[in-house]
Formats: structure tokens, sequence, C-alpha cells
């Protein structure tokens, strides 16, 4: 009798035990919400040292990923861009050229997303080198998909398409399933990388995504590209290091946006219950000249007495009107732009000033 007293006792005492750390794990797991996983999420991005490439990394750092960059090798280090986040960074080597050196980082990496930013990205250049254009940033896709296919198909995709595949436009404004016409070996490029992204879903069951870029610029933009042109050749002008800046048409309008606002929807296109495409833009559009208007504007020029027209600069197709509409984006990913028009301008002039006169 006594002897099962004492089992009851030791019995209630194991319950109190268990009841109370019980209650001290619930309490803790309340008041200290346990992380995705507590693995920190991995993301590889190729095209990391690009425009797009370092606004990413930084986001994805910002959010507690481990981000793996894959840099091609080149004879002089070109990390401008992510030099401020590069410990913070794992840089590999591979090229979009190379499907074994995709292969071989995907094995040793072992990402969860996977951004595809790496392109010959310039369109211009696209007419003087269209194959090489074709091999990086049509069939360089093609490469990265299968690389996935190969080693885990379960990695999440996104692919850098671009509004340059709507080209001789069919529609104002342009939207996911407004017909495709591409005007340079860029655009046909990228027209393929869309597609194959499509297929490698339908046909493998991929999360594959396709963002369709309009464009979108930052004081990190490439100096060859019109906007990035325009602000520094006004800084330097204004600065007294050039009288006259040559551009080509001041009539071409495009949809401009700041490419910190658009690698946000890159991420959210990845973390949505099923893989999409979607047109990402501001559903604005300005011309040339406007960009000319207000950049020279900023810092008290009249861009007329500065730009001379530049035979050089006009390409063998033009693509005349960009107007995106990201109606799709704002419902289901609940993204869109943060940066107005004046204030990108703005900050790029501002951005190109302050570098010059460092430089000085
Ligand atoms: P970007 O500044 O020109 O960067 C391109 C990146 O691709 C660079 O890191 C470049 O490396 C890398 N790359 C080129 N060829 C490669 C190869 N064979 N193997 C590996 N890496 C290679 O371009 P971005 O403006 O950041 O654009 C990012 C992506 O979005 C591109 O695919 C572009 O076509 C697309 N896109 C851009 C816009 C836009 O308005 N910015 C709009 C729509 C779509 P290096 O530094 O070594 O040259
Ligand atoms: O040209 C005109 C030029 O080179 C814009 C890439 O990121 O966005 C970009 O492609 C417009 C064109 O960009 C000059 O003819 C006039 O009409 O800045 P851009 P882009 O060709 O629109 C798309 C979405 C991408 O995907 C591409 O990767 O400006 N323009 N004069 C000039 N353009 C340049 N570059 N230089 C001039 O002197």
């Amino acid at each position: 009798m006594r002897a099962s007293l004492a089992g009851d006792e030791w019995h209630q005492r194991q319950h109190s035990t268990v009841r109370t750390l019980l209650c001290v794990y619930l309490f803790v797991r309340l008041t200290h919400p346990i992380k995705e996983n507590f693995v920190k999420k991995r993301a590889l991005i190729t095209g990391i040292t690009g425009q797009d490439g370092s606004y990413l990394a930084e986001l994805l750092l910002s959010k507690g990923y481990e981000v793996i960059g894959m840099v091609r090798r080149t004879s002089t280090i070109n990390f401008e861009r992510i030099k401020h986040i590069q410990d913070r960074l794992t840089l590999v080597t591979g090229d979009l050229l190379d499907e074994v050196s995709l292969i071989n980082l995907l094995r040793e990496h072992r990402p969860q997303e996977l951004y595809n930013l790496a392109a010959q990205s310039f369109v211009q250049t696209s007419w003087a080198q269209p194959v090489f254009t074709g091999e990086t940033t049509a069939l360089g896709v093609t490469r990265v998909l299968d690389a996935v296919r190969i080693v885990d198909p379960s990695i999440r995709f996104y692919q850098a398409s671009s509004s340059e595949m709507f080209g001789k436009v069919q529609a104002v404004p342009q939207i996911e399933s407004t017909p495709f016409y591409p005007r340079s070996p860029y655009g046909v490029a990228k027209l393929y990388g869309h597609w194959i992204t499509v297929n490698y879903r339908e046909s493998y069951q991929l999360f594959a995504c396709s963002g369709i870029l309009f464009n979108h610029e930052s004081p990190r933009r490439g100096l060859e590209f019109v906007t990035r042109k325009i602000a520094h050749g006004v800084a330097r002008i204004k600065l007294g290091l050039d009288s006259e800046l040559r551009l080509g048409t001041l009539d071409a309008q495009r949809d401009w946006g700041f490419a910190g606002d658009y690698v946000e929807a890159m991420w959210l296109m990845l973390q949505q219950a099923q893989p999409d495409d979607y047109v990402v833009a501001t559903g604005e559009t300005h011309a040339v000249r406007e960009f000319c208007e207000l950049a020279f504007g900023h810092v008290g020029l009249d861009y007329r007495e500065y730009v001379v027209m530049d035979e050089r600069f006009m390409r063998p197709a033009e693509v005349d009107l960009l107007i995106g509409d990201p109606a799709k984006a704002r419902a289901q990913l609940g993204w869109q732009p943060k940066t107005p028009f004046p204030d990108l301008v703005r900050s790029m002039v501002d951005a190109d000033l302050k570098l010059l006169k460092e430089q000085q």
C-alpha cells in the first residue's frame, strides 16, 4: 500500500515536471518564434557583379539569406558594385557558356533559390555580337535550367526577362499576354530565355518564373545605357569636364523605374505558392528627351545647349515606345514601384556629381 502511494507520488511529480517543461517550452516558442527552420536560406545569383545583382544581393542579405554569387573569370577584378558587401558573400567562379561549371556550382552549394541575372545585356552590342548574345542571353538560360533539372529540380528559378521582348509593340500598355515582337538580337535572345523557362516549368514541373522587367536604372547602371550616360554627362558638363553630350534618338520612350525597387519583385516571385510570369513596370513612360530635360534642369542647365545628335548611337531597328502595366504583380505579389521618375533622375545626377568630385 505504502509502496503504491510512493509510486503515485513519483508519477505525479513526473507529470508536474513534464508540465513545467512544456510551459517553459511554449513560453519560449511564443516569445521567440523560430526563424524559418533555423537554417539560413541559400540563394545563388548569376550576374551578381551587375547592377541588379548588387541590389538583389543586398536585399537577400537583409532577409538573412546566405548569398552565393557566380562571377566569371576576368583578367581584372570588377567587383565595384559589390565591394561594400563582398565580405558577406560567397563568390564562386562559373560561366553561362560552360554548363559543367553550373552543374558543379549547384552540386557544391545546393541553393534553394537561383536568380539568373547574367546576360549580355546591352541592346546596341547585340547587333555587333549577335552570336555571343545568343549563346549567353538565350542558350545560357537553357544551361542553367538544365543544371537545375539535373542537380536539384526543387530549386526555385528566376529568369531575368525583358520588356525588349515586346519590341514593336502590339498593344499599349503591355501586359503578360501582349504578343511579343523583338527588334534586336538581344530581344530575340531574351524571348528564347523566356519561353525555355516556361517550357522547363511545363515539361519538368520546375518552379521557374519569368520576370518581364521594364527598364530599371540607378547610380549603379552601366555607363553605356542612356540614363546613366545622361546623368554622368550632365555631371561632367556641370563640373567643366565636358562641353557636349552625344546621343542617338531623343524620341524613344521608356518605362523607367528604380532597380532597387525591382529586385524586390524578383524575390517575391520565388516566394509564391505557384510559379508564374509577371510584368514589372511603373506604368509611366517618358521620352529620352524628358530625361535630358530633367537631368540638365536639375543642375540649372538647358539640355538643348549641350545635347548633340550622333548617328553612331542610332540603332538598326528601334523600340519606339514601352509602357508596362504591373497590375498582376500588384495584385498577386503585393509589389509596387516606390521611386517617382523625377526622384530617380535627380538621384542619378547627384550620385555622378559626387563620384566625379571625389575623383578630382
Ligand atoms: P548588367 O549590369 O549588364 O549585368 C550583367 C551581369 O551578367 C554581369 O554581372 C556580367 O558579368 C554577367 N555576365 C555576362 N555574361 C556572363 C557569362 N557568360 N557568364 C556569367 N556571367 C555573365 O545587367 P543588369 O542591368 O544588372 O540586368 C540584369 C539582368 O536583367 C540581365 O539579364 C538583363 O538582360 C536583364 N534585364 C535588365 C533590365 C534593366 O533595365 N536593367 C530590364 C530587363 C531585363 P561581368 O560583370 O563579368 O560583365
Ligand atoms: O536605351 C535610346 C536608345 O540602352 C534606351 C537594357 O537594360 O532595358 C535596356 O535596354 C533608349 C533606346 O536601354 C542613346 O536608342 C538614345 O531607345 O538605355 P538603353 P534599352 O535599349 O531600352 C531593357 C529593358 C533591357 O532588357 C536591356 O538589358 O535610349 N538612346 N541615345 C540611347 N541609348 C544609348 N544606350 N545610348 C545613347 O547614346
